[in-house]
């Protein structure tokens, strides 16, 4: 029995299949995915879906869920006109998202939403005699173990759009992680933007996952879809063992 952790598939279930098989995932292992299952990519429901069927796998709440459920109507209708709706579906590419989210009957949709809002934020766990801090991003002693539905609107979008690899705000560059006594695994932004932009190796286009201290980023950049010159795709990282199972993203 293994656990691994991958982030930021946007929607690519076909590079979400190949690196399950790479891994050689079974029932008997468990998958945390760190957010941004939906958007950009054409499968995001599709890959909620699975996440959902499985009880050995669980989806911890990134930024593009948060706008997804800030987005649609509550009660599963036809509805799109949230307060994040214009950012989500013409911002953040969740239009791809909603169509496929039509397409499911009432009924999935709301056991959908209620799967969703029940989905923690950041979640903690020990494996190997280490504890795991699991966010799509930032972090907040207050929002440790706590379910999406627990937690006021601010307290969560602190969580899943604030970074320290990030210009537009005001935490870039303060490494908050230091603090606490965890290895904190994350993703939101891609691994190719945190060497290139922040960490200064301008050609940098490998896939690996990226470490600093207690803190590693294992956004591969799925939500570039296929590039030309940057290796992206997603990382699998097995905790048990600090093994990464990287998967290329396909040439389109
Ligand atoms: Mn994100």
């Amino acid at each position: 029995m293994a656990t691994y952790v991958v982030s930021d598939l946007h929607g690519h279930m076909d590079v979400f299949e190949k690196g399950l098989e790479r891994i050689g995932f079974t029932d008997t292992d468990v998958l945390y995915v760190l957010g941004d299952a939906v958007d950009r990519g054409p499968d995001g429901i599709r890959i909620l879906e699975c996440i959902k069927e499985h009880k050995n796998m669980d989806l911890i709440i990134g930024n593009h869920e948060f706008m997804m459920l800030n987005s649609v109507d509550p009660d599963g209708r036809d509805k799109c006109n949230g307060k994040d709706s214009d950012l989500w579906l013409y911002g953040n590419g969740g239009t791809k998202t909603y169509v496929q989210y039509l397409a499911l009957t009432k009924k999935k949709r709301q056991s959908l939403l209620l799967w969703l809002r029940r989905r923690y934020v950041i979640r903690t766990l020990e494996v190997g005699g280490q504890t795991y801090c699991l966010t799509h991003s930032y972090y907040d002693p207050k929002c440790e173990n706590r379910m999406y539905f627990e937690l006021d609107c601010a307290a969560v979008w602190n969580i899943v759009w604030r970074s320290m690899y990030r210009e537009d705000w005001n935490t870039r560059g303060i490494n908050i992680y230091k603090d606490y006594p965890y290895t904190f695994i994350t993703g939101h932004i891609p691994i190719h933007k945190v060497q290139r932009v922040f960490e200064g190796d301008k050609t940098y286009n490998d896939l690996r996952i990226f470490e600093k201290g207690n803190f590693i980023d294992i956004d591969g950049g799925c939500a570039a879809g296929y590039h030309k010159v940057l290796h992206n795709g997603a990382l699998f990282y097995r905790l048990d063992d600090r093994k990464v199972f990287a998967e290329p993203m396909p040439a389109e």
